[in-house]
């Protein structure tokens, strides 16, 4: 097998950006952070808008072959309702889509904004049409959550990201399990931002939901980089023991994707790049990322190299 390189991995696609505010079928401001699921032979691609309220909901966009010729749901497919859940006041954001096996529906962890800051919401579908709200899960300030696909030990599990006032201790992935989906506890943190210069230093979360793959559960992360001339989002890998994912395996030490393209450095927040989905097509994996907080581009890597990548990457330090 050849050997990977992390910069090697990732692949823009050349039709890039796949998709922007000007594709919209309705005026909005930008269109980001996806994310993406295959239904029905289908790449179904959950995207947040932000109207020029400056508000964010969630629009679908189906395509057949994950690049071209999308067809985006004529008006909003889910928008916030204060009315119902005042946790989403100020907007929904950076949907997370799993399939619960347990369940057969599909569970959209996502942001809520409410008036005490973001928090993490979820919401149920079969049909990416009508959705059920669980309601919201974690209290301020958390974001940067998905679900697992399975149950470990009969419970559900899933990856978020509070931030603690606690001065200095940094912004973690941490991992929780609920009997219900509803009520979860047995928090902990799972991966460490790193500290000092690194890339991942201080604050970190994840990306798109944890994949399964025969190596254990792949987990795409976002590492925020604070310089003087504001933050660097860029992306690494991790990989979770595949029966206990409370045991991180690997994680890499270098940024596996970071921003590079003009339309990466330039948009709403400059020198972004945020996916919030992948989709596993013939041992491709797809990734989906919003780009400069304004629109929505795709870059992809063989499955094999990504784990062959990882297969010589250190364990995290214990
Ligand atoms: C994060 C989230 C993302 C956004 C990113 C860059 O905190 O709010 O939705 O893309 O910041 O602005």
């Amino acid at each position: 097998m050849k050997k990977a390189r992390s910069h090697l991995l990732f692949q823009r696609h050349p039709n890039n950006p796949i998709l922007s505010a000007e594709d919209w079928p309705y005026p909005v401001n930008s269109v980001f952070n996806p994310g993406a699921a295959m239904v029905g032979g289908e790449h179904m691609l959950v995207a947040r808008v932000e109207d020029k309220t400056g508000i964010s909901h969630l629009c679908t966009a189906r395509s057949n072959d994950g690049v071209r010729n999308w067809r985006i749901n004529p008006k909003p497919s889910l928008l916030p309702s204060p009315e119902t859940h005042p946790e989403e006041m100020w907007g929904i954001e950076d949907p997370r889509i799993t399939w619960l096996e347990d369940l057969a529906k599909w569970a959209i962890a996502y942001t809520a904004y409410s008036e005490a800051g973001p928090m993490v919401s979820l919401a149920l579908t079969e049909d990416f049409i009508n959705f059920k709200r669980v309601g919201p899960i974690m209290p301020p300030e958390n974001k940067d959550s998905a679900l697992f696909p399975v149950k470990f030990g009969g419970r559900f599990a899933m990856l978020h990201r509070p931030v603690s006032a606690f001065a200095g201790i940094g912004k973690h992935i941490w991992i929780s399990f609920s009997p219900n989906l509803k009520h979860w506890g047995d928090h902990r943190i799972l991966i460490h931002a790193r500290r000092g210069s690194w890339w991942d230093a201080n604050k970190i979360g994840l990306s798109a939901p944890p994949l399964d793959t025969p190596e254990g559960w792949l987990i795409l992360y976002h590492g925020v980089r604070e310089t003087a001339g504001g933050c660097i989002y860029r992306l690494g890998l991790a990989l979770l023991d595949r029966a206990d994912p409370t045991k991180v395996a690997k994680r890499s030490e270098q940024w596996v994707f970071g921003p590079q393209e003009p339309y990466e450095i330039c948009g709403d927040v400059g020198n972004v790049v945020f996916p919030c989905g992948w989709i596993v097509h013939d041992g491709e994996v797809r990734m989906y990322y919003g780009a400069a907080d304004k629109c929505i581009a795709m870059a992809s890597a063989p499955m094999n190299d990504i784990l062959a990548f990882l297969g010589e990457c250190a364990p995290p330090p214990s």
